[in-house]
């Protein structure tokens, strides 16, 4: 499964990263391989063409819609046609315009998230490396796109590099940042336990610290819930694919460690999550966050106060699924890190402790706080998922029994619905679990799940699995979830190419196979957002949003409307997105929206020939 030729150093990695690094990530520091070529000056005028060579090449492309950032040799390779009389399409070399593909179009087909009728182009059967052009009779000429063996690579880094860009409490160097260093903003040395979360210990009014982490999304504010699945769903990238991650070289501050990068990354986010919890009970605070939102400012300018609000059951349930999971990913490291994993293992359990004594304790929004909710008055999935990473982490059946395997079925993941993710550490852990496991079990909730999913694939007339309800607030991460969960399966039985097949097809969409036109990644692919709702992208002065982002996606939902002066394109499901700085339900990026690109990507890269 993994590529055990590549050598493990972080630098030989990085310097097939070339394209991206010129444009934001090399600018020295790192493991020291800073391409001698690259400026900082140079770097800000890459950047800044970069978005008129997207704009003048936007017109080609709106008909035939394709991934825009390309294809591994051996993937499923579709195109989206406009239901046109032609019944046939080319595909040409780009250099020399020679014919490689005739291929015929399927019979048109409506799809419902778009009402569109389309036509779909296999040419899957190209194979080698280079890059290519799409030609139908009466449409016109696709943009060119790419065969490439490295097809996902900068892409992975550069959304993992969304990460860093988003760290709280630091100032972004130019060094690593470029053109988008920053001051450092939300010290969170002085946070206010709010009234909600006070007791004899710590009444309220008490100041803790708690520096460090992500901010959650376009605003300021973090939040234990949906650090706990974007979190874990980085961890789970490495750990299911540890050796593609080892030689990564994200040219971060902590680049030149024994470290792979994306565990340094989500390191900078666990120290925060661990400073969350109440060492008295071991309960942990749902957020830690402003009163209100701030206005659209650079982080330094929001010096509002801080405040620790409530503990409650689904945050700690969530914080002690991803420390069961850290402490066993990052027991290898002991000499970086002294004794970090047993701590988060002690910090796992009293944290499970606590939710198992206080098992409905759920998050209500106090009056005098209007920040993000991420409020969930089910916690059963928060138990399983806890219960399944405490059990793989200590071995000791006991959580395997609390864990009610029977009466936990699988479904997509998303922020308020975690129990899949036990069932995909459990899946990837297999050979290691004890013999209370049931792994037939296990391995059938994961088939069941991706045969779903791939019928709705079979379906679509876009040959995406994507139906109406899909299109929520986050929507992308709707479909780059779906795409995880078949990957996992797909570890777990490389015969079923119909699962990696439909991973890519929801990959394609989130790059371009989709009604927009977009690639929803800033910065990567043709047609990207430009103006996306995340406070530093708005304020930072650099037109353009800072790269390496997935915005949320259409949303018929559209509660953004009553703030934006600019109508929305469309209602229907899969058109109702907005690329205004305004439209926080379509155009806002997410932590736990971008983690599964960074799963999907890295997953796609390594698991396709
Ligand atoms: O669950 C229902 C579903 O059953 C129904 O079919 C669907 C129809 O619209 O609605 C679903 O609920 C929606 C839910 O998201 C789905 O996850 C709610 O209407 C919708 O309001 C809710 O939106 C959440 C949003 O905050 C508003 O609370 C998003 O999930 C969540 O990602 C988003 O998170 C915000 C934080 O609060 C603050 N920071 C930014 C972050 C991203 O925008
Ligand atoms: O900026 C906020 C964004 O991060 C949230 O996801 C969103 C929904 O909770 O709210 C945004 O803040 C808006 C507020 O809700 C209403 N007034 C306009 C704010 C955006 O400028």
């Amino acid at each position: 499964m993994q590529n055990t030729t590549t050598p493990n150093t972080k630098t030989t990695k990085y310097l097939s990263l070339v394209a991206l690094s010129s444009i934001l990530l090399a600018c020295g520091g790192g493991g020291g391989t800073k391409p001698p070529s690259t400026t900082m000056s140079s770097t800000a005028s890459i950047a800044s063409s970069s978005s008129s060579v997207a704009s003048s090449t936007a017109a080609l492309t709106t008909l035939i819609k394709l991934n825009q950032i390309g294809y591994k040799p051996s993937a499923e390779k579709l195109a989206v046609i406009p239901a046109v009389a032609a019944t046939t399409f080319t595909v040409t070399k780009t250099s020399d315009n020679s014919v490689v593909l005739t291929g015929n179009l399927s019979a048109a087909q409506t799809w419902a998230p778009a009402e569109e009728s389309v036509k779909l182009a296999d040419f899957s059967s190209i194979t080698a490396v280079g890059e290519y052009t799409l030609t139908v009779a009466g449409i016109g000429k696709s943009a060119s796109f790419k065969i490439a063996t490295n097809a996902y690579d900068a892409l992975n880094a550069g959304a993992i590099k969304a990460f860093y860009f988003n760290r709280a409490s630091t100032a972004l160097l130019e060094t690593h940042a470029g053109v988008y260093k920053r001051a450092a903003g939300h010290p969170g040395t002085k946070v206010y336990i709010h009234k909600s979360a006070a007791t004899v210990a710590r009444p309220e009014g008490t100041i803790v610290s708690a520096p460090k982490g992500w901010y959650d999304a376009g605003d300021y504010n973090l939040y234990i819930v949906n650090s706990g699945i974007s979190t874990y769903t980085l961890l789970a990238a490495y750990e299911h694919h540890a050796n593609y991650f080892k030689t990564q070289n994200l040219n971060i501050p902590e680049s030149a460690d024994a470290v792979p990068d994306v565990l340094n990354e989500a390191m900078w986010n666990l120290e925060w999550m661990l400073a969350m919890q109440d060492p008295n009970d071991g309960g942990v605070y749902h957020k830690l966050t402003s009163k209100k939102f701030s206005g659209m400012v650079m982080p330094e300018a929001d010096t509002s106060d801080r405040f620790m609000v409530q503990k409650a059951t689904a945050a700690t349930l969530d914080f002690a699924a991803v420390m069961a999971a850290a402490s066993r990913i990052y027991a290898p490291y002991e000499s970086t890190y002294p004794g970090l994993s047993t701590k988060m293992l002690k910090a796992a359990k009293s944290a499970y402790q606590w939710a198992k004594a206080n098992p409905a304790i759920y998050y209500v929004q106090p009056s005098d706080i209007s920040t993000g909710a991420y409020d969930d008055g089910d916690v059963k999935d928060e138990f399983a998922w806890a219960a399944a990473e405490l059990y793989i982490t200590t071995k000791d059946d006991t959580y395997y029994t609390d864990l009610k395997p029977a009466t936990v079925t699988a479904d997509v993941p998303a922020w308020a619905g975690v129990k899949s993710l036990g069932w995909i550490s459990l899946a990837h852990n297999l050979s290691s679990l004890t013999s209370a496991a049931d792994k037939a079990l296990i391995k059938n909730r994961l088939d069941v799940l991706a045969t779903t999913i791939v019928a709705k694939k079979t379906a679509s007339a876009y040959g995406v699995p994507l139906v109406n309800s899909d299109f929520i607030w986050g929507s992308n991460s709707v479909a780059l979830n779906q795409a995880m969960m078949l990957l996992a399966a797909y570890t777990l039985d490389n015969s079923k190419t119909d699962y990696l097949n439909a991973a890519q097809s929801l990959l394609d969409y989130v790059l371009g196979r989709n009604p927009t036109d977009f690639s929803y990644v800033t910065g990567f692919g043709v047609r990207t957002p430009q103006h996306i709702h995340h406070r530093p992208s708005d304020a930072d002065g650099i037109a353009g949003s800072i790269p390496g982002f997935l915005a949320g996606g259409p949303n018929p939902g559209q509660q953004d409307k009553k703030d934006c002066s600019v109508p929305y394109p469309s209602n229907l499901p899969a058109k109702s997105y907005l690329d205004d700085t305004c439209s926080y339900a379509s155009n806002e990026i997410a932590i736990n929206w971008n983690a599964p690109l960074v799963y999907v990507s890295a997953a796609l890269q390594v698991l396709t020939p």
